[in-house]
């Protein structure tokens, strides 16, 4: 896997390095990576542009799969199916976040474009304490939304 992976970062951007702590926690240690200059702007180049139209770094690539969030990153570095945030157990770190991942579904995350997030909100979803706490109005309106459709 390291070896189709191609990260774009810049030095001492947070994000970037989250994702590079996730990569080596990971044993991805053979990755590729482009260091680019903030200063030179080379994050709004026409590389990173085709890849994240925002011109924010990090941007990884792993095979044809591009993920711009650095959260969101660390995240499909860690989703093996049936694992939780934290790893194999459901933990705090479900509890907090999982109410945002819902949210996204809600308003029509392209789920083809998210797969290991829509693996996560499966498997979280049918917990039964995310059932006895899911939001009333979306059970009576169980039909998504396509706000952000094209995210
Ligand atoms: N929410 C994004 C934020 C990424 C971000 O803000 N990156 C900064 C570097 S720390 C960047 O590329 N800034 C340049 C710009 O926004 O033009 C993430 O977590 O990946």
């Amino acid at each position: 896997m390291a070896e189709d992976i191609l990260l774009y970062w810049g030095s001492g951007s947070p994000p970037c390095w989250r994702v590079m702590i996730a990569l080596e926690e990971k044993n991805l240690h053979g990755y590729k990576s482009k260091l680019l200059s903030f200063d030179k702007k080379e994050h709004k180049g026409p590389e990173v542009l085709a890849l994240n139209p925002r011109g924010q770094l990090p941007t990884l690539k792993h095979g044809d799969i591009v993920v711009n969030e650095s959260i969101a990153a660390c995240m499909y570095l860690e989703l093996d199916k049936g694992s939780y945030l934290a790893g194999k157990s459901f933990s705090m770190a479900d509890a907090v976040c999982f109410p945002y991942v819902a949210f996204l579904v809600r308003f029509g995350l392209n789920t083809e474009r998210y797969p290991r997030l829509v693996e996560y909100y499966e498997l979280v979803k049918e917990r039964p304490s995310v059932k006895a706490s899911w939001p009333p109005h979306w059970l009576e309106n169980p039909q998504n939304q396509d706000t952000i459709k094209d995210l």
